[in-house]
């Protein structure tokens, strides 16, 4: 079969697709690439940056969906089936509402695919797709072994790191994340040896792990992290607090090559963090202390907030970025807590009546990227908003971006690190205002196709 994989855009900028100048590899489908026959020839087409090839032979379409993409997804999805091409849609959004997605593919795909994948490509070799195909990550222990297959990126322009994934899942449940609705608590790895085998075929020396939190299971991450040091890589990743409070840890974390790590502070409200139900975060101890500790061990932060919880007012959101600020992070997200249908926040809003855009805001015309789609307790929605974006352009002004370069602990403690913190801060600088208030989906402006699909 001729099978195309989709990573589909999300949305206008002005009136012309958005160019994201950051793209990463879609790592989803070096995976399902990984568990493909060599008899099916695959391609990737990323609507990020080319046009979608509508006129190739296909004989099945696969399409990731997260929420912001989704509209552009069914766009897609839509225009296929019109061709008559089967269509199959997977990816969080679809494992967390898959009705919606339903409504616009010949099947759909939840959860885990890995041990699925080959089932779903045989029934649709025999003309016999099913509506709908579940994988369930395991209870505990080990993900099944994965190779991914790097060669469908070959002749697309992404960053120069290396995305890979050791867990899925994790540990916590906070009230707003997707994560323990998608994963229902599991949080299962792979083998560390296998990821360290990975990544020295690989041969980059910038990675990017994936995971949603790398220390879910912390003893699982110390064995990974000892098999990592004699590779001299430098990762970069997502992790929750909890690693600055294990010493032993975090040394392991340094030592194997951690060099910056997405961290979510989320508020400094302890009221906010009960509501969330991340109390944990505070478990470590102070957020002024901890940061202190993880300044000394040289990993640079790209600390996140979610700004609008039950607790937020002005003054709070102003007080969060002072706080941010006064600590020199080497990137900071202030993002607008969001209702992702699924999650217990969603639930709950729409049981107090405060979901805006008729509670589906990700496919409502009048949604825009930024816009905060329930209606916050103490401040309004179009207010929230619009702190959002002055907290980012605040943050990410010439000046502070000059300032915190200042860090000699962090940002600045080596020239690679420099380096990175300027090659980064002012392209995001420069994505703010292109990405605040995109509409979602392309209308019906599809940009020219190719002739022919391209197979790898
Ligand atoms: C890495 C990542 C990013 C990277 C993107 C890297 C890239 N390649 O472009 C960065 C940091 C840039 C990013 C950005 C954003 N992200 Co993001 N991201 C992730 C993360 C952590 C991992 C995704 C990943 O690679 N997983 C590894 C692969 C192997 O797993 P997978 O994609 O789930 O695929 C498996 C199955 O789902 C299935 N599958 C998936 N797709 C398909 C398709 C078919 C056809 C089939 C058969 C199967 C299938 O098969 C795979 C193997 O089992 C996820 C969290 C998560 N746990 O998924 C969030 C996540 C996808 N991101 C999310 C969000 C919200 C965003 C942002 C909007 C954040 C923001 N406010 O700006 C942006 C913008 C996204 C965009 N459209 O551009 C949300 C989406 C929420 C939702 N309900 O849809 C997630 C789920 C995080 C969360 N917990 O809420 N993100
Ligand atoms: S710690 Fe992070 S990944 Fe885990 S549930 Fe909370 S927000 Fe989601």
């Amino acid at each position: 079969m001729r099978v195309l994989f989709i990573k589909p855009n999300m949305g206008l900028d002005h009136g012309r697709p958005y160019r994201d100048r950051a793209c990463m590899e879609p790592l989803t489908f070096a995976v399902l690439a990984g568990f493909t026959p060599e008899r099916h020839e695959i391609c990737l087409c990323d609507d990020r940056f080319e046009p979608v090839p509508y006129a190739g032979a296909w004989d099945l379409v696969g399409s990731t969906v997260e929420i912001y993409s989704a509209r552009r997804a069914y766009e897609i999805a839509d225009r296929f089936r019109a061709l008559g091409v089967k269509v199959i849609l997977g990816g969080p959004h679809v494992t967390l509402i898959p009705g919606e997605a339903a409504g616009h593919a010949d099947a759909v795909a939840l959860g885990d695919i890995d041990g699925v994948w080959r089932t779903i490509l045989d029934d649709a070799e025999a003309g016999r797709l099913k509506p709908s195909y579940e994988g369930l990550p395991p209870e505990g222990g080990e993900i099944r072994p994965i190779s991914l297959r790097r060669d469908i990126f070959k002749g697309k322009t992404y960053l120069p790191v290396a995305l890979t994934q050791f867990s899925r899942g994790c540990a916590y449940s906070c009230e707003y994340c997707s994560t323990g609705s998608i994963y229902r608590a599991r949080f299962p790895h792979r083998s560390p040896k296998e990821v360290a085998c990975e990544l020295a075929a690989n041969g980059r020396k910038l990675v990017f792990f994936v995971d949603d939190n790398i220390v879910a299971d912390s003893d699982g991450a110390k064995v990974l992290f000892r098999e990592l040091i004699p590779l001299k890589i430098r990762w970069i990743g997502q992790a929750s607090l909890k690693f600055a409070a294990d010493p032993e840890l975090m040394d392991l974390m340094v030592r194997s090559g951690c060099a910056g790590l997405v961290v979510g502070f989320e508020s400094r409200d302890p009221a906010n963090l009960a509501a969330m139900n991340k109390q944990f975060n505070l478990a470590g101890g102070d957020y002024d202390e901890v940061v202190e500790r993880i300044r000394d061990s040289g990993i640079m932060l790209w600390a996140a907030f979610l700004l609008g919880y039950d607790h937020e007012t002005e003054a709070s959101i102003r007080e969060t970025v002072d706080w941010a600020l006064s600590k020199k992070f080497a990137f900071a997200a202030f993002n607008i807590l969001t209702p992702y249908p699924g999650t217990p926040f969603y639930e709950r809003m729409k049981a107090e009546g405060r979901l805006l855009y008729d509670g589906r805001w990700w496919l409502h015309d009048d949604y825009r990227f930024g816009f905060a789609a329930f209606r916050p307790r103490l401040i309004s929605p179009e207010r929230l908003a619009e702190l959002g974006f002055q907290a980012r352009l605040r943050h990410n002004s010439v000046f502070q971006i000059l300032r915190r370069a200042t860090d000699l602990k962090t940002n600045a403690k080596d020239f690679w690190s420099l380096l990175t913190y300027f090659a980064y801060n002012p392209l995001f600088r420069r994505e703010l205002p292109r990405k605040f208030a995109m509409t979602l989906g392309y209308r019906g402006q599809e940009p020219g196709s190719f002739e022919t699909g391209k197979g790898t």
